[in-house]
């Protein structure tokens, strides 16, 4: 079982068997949908769907990570730069891609060929990365600002931090670990978290993204606490981008003024930002929030 599926998966990374899903952020400040994070998935033709939490590190051991990372990368910029609107697109990167890749000059290379602007793309590293090659890391990290894109650390909170590796780069964005934002309104420990992060990432000039949110009344304890965006199965799931056709295609929430507010775009979001435009941030803030 375990070579045959290694052996399948080797197919799909080489034969493009994969598939790419979008999922949705929302501002809090407007209500409004700013973007997609790309996650790969896998349809095994016997075994379904499988998430990349099981096919990633499985691809990190047959080396397929190369492939992988830059079938994803192209898929997003590509289909980023379609979009009639200009959202954003964020994309995983994996230490490995990190450590072992040019990431640097294959971004570059993917932004040119899909002549995606390169504010329009978002990186996402977990706090991971940052353990091993310190300054080879950063120096990546600069070398990819550079580039004129915005990098996030993501899942926050659950990897080996050392708060250290703030001092030595200006990350754009922090998201927070969906394991905290499910805990915040029975844990006061994970409430207390969650504010401490977002009193962190404020501090240090980042922008707040909490992960995972899937009720009404996280988004409402997010949007009191000082967040800027969410994302999770509340604001839409995981799904192909013509799910969301409404969004990336000319009337999307927003678009004519309305900040995602009039009855017409609500009715074509459906569930998404309705619940964020009801929780619109307190604090409304001056900063950009791209
Ligand atoms: O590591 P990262 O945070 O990028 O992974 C996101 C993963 O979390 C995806 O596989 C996605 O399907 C899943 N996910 C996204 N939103 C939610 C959510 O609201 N609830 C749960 N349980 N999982 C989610
Ligand atoms: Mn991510």
């Amino acid at each position: 079982m375990g070579q045959q599926i290694e052996d399948d998966l080797r197919d799909a990374v080489l034969a493009g068997g994969l598939h790419a899903h979008f999922q949705p952020i929302a501002c809090l400040r407007t209500g409004g949908i700013t973007g997609f994070e790309i996650l790969c998935r896998w349809r095994h033709p016997k075994l379904g769907e499988i998430e990349p939490a099981f096919f990633i590190p499985m691809a990190e051991r047959l080396d397929l990570i190369p492939m992988l990372g830059e079938w994803v990368l192209r898929r997003a910029c590509e289909e980023a730069a379609g979009w009639q609107q200009p959202l954003k697109v964020s994309v995983n990167l994996s230490p490995y891609q990190m450590e072992r890749t040019d990431i640097v000059s294959l971004i570059e290379e993917v932004l040119s060929d899909t002549g995606l602007d390169p504010n329009r793309l978002d990186l996402e590293v977990t706090e991971n990365v940052m353990i091993e090659n310190t300054d080879k890391t950063i120096e990546t990290l600069r070398r990819l600002k550079g580039l004129g894109v915005r990098i996030a650390v993501d899942d926050f909170g659950t990897g080996y931090s050392s708060l250290g590796y703030f001092l030595h780069f200006p990350f754009d964005k922090v998201k927070i670990d969906q394991s905290f934002i499910r805990a915040i309104t029975e844990s006061r420990e994970a409430y207390a978290i969650v504010k401490a992060v977002v009193a962190l990432g404020s501090g240090l000039g980042m922008l707040i993204i909490a992960e995972g949110v899937e009720t009404e009344e996280q988004a409402y304890l997010l949007s009191e606490l000082g967040c800027d965006k969410l994302q999770g199965y509340l604001i839409g799931r995981p799904a192909p981008i013509e799910d969301y056709h409404h969004l990336v295609s000319d009337h999307r929430s927003g678009s004519h003024g309305c900040l995602g507010k009039c009855g017409a775009c609500l009715e074509l979001l459906r569930v998404p930002t309705t619940a964020a435009a009801r929780y619109l941030s307190p604090a409304a803030k001056l900063r950009d929030l791209a």
